[in-house]
């Protein structure tokens, strides 16, 4: 597994990897060009519309009535990307059940959150331009950190980075599309990072996230 030369690597929180150009860029212009087809819609948090878009497949969250429910699945052109997610992660294709295609115009960010909990492990994917993704704890004081997604790049979310961390993504220069695969939690498995009585369906700060 190749880890990107950051100097500030070692500050990120145990869980998180990064593996550059995850992605050729023969495949980075290839999904670009398929996204040009998608209908992303607006992402609708409790009625405020955030200017990042998105498209869910496999799972789609509802944060008015706090539950994953099935929709379309996810589709042929994301599966190669499902199975080398899989594959990096330690994981069985199919344990990947939920996709989501984002897209940052410019000046789009993503708040502060920690990601629901119906899903366990994150994989995410970064095309078109470069962004930075901050980590701090999640309600705990402490410094926050924070690492270049560059374009072509994964990363990795588990275990203490998932659980004990919130990020956030810095309103985004030029635009930006992340494609995101979620592993589900089940309940017997529950992550000994993870503290139940705060698995609330954050985000812990509504004004950013949402925005
Ligand atoms: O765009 C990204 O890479 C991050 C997406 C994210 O944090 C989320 O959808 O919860």
């Amino acid at each position: 597994m190749r880890r990107a030369q950051l100097s500030n690597f070692s500050e990120l929180p145990e869980g998180f990897d990064y593996f550059p150009e995850f992605l050729t860029r023969a495949e980075e212009r290839g999904l670009l060009h398929t996204f040009t087809t998608l209908e992303f819609q607006a992402f609708n948090f409790h009625g405020y519309v955030a200017r990042r878009r998105i498209i869910q497949y496999g799972f789609e969250y509802n944060f008015g009535s706090r539950r994953a429910t099935a929709t379309k699945p996810i589709p042929a052109f994301l599966q190669p990307f499902r199975e080398r997610a899989a594959t990096w992660a330690n994981l069985k294709f199919d344990e990947i059940i939920e996709a989501v295609v984002t897209q940052y115009p410019p000046g789009a960010p993503i708040g502060w959150h920690r990601d629901v909990a119906q899903f366990e492990k994150i994989i995410g994917i970064s095309l078109n331009s470069s962004c930075r993704m901050r980590f701090r704890r999640y309600r705990k004081s402490g410094q926050t950190v924070s690492v270049l997604l560059e374009p072509r790049s994964a990363y990795l979310i588990q275990d203490i980075a998932r659980w004990q961390y919130e990020h956030s993504i810095s309103a985004v220069k030029d635009l930006r599309f992340s494609i995101t695969f979620r592993t589900e939690r089940s309940q017997g498995r529950r992550s000994k990072n993870s503290n139940t009585a705060r698995d609330s369906v954050m985000p812990s700060n509504e004004n950013t996230t949402a925005s």
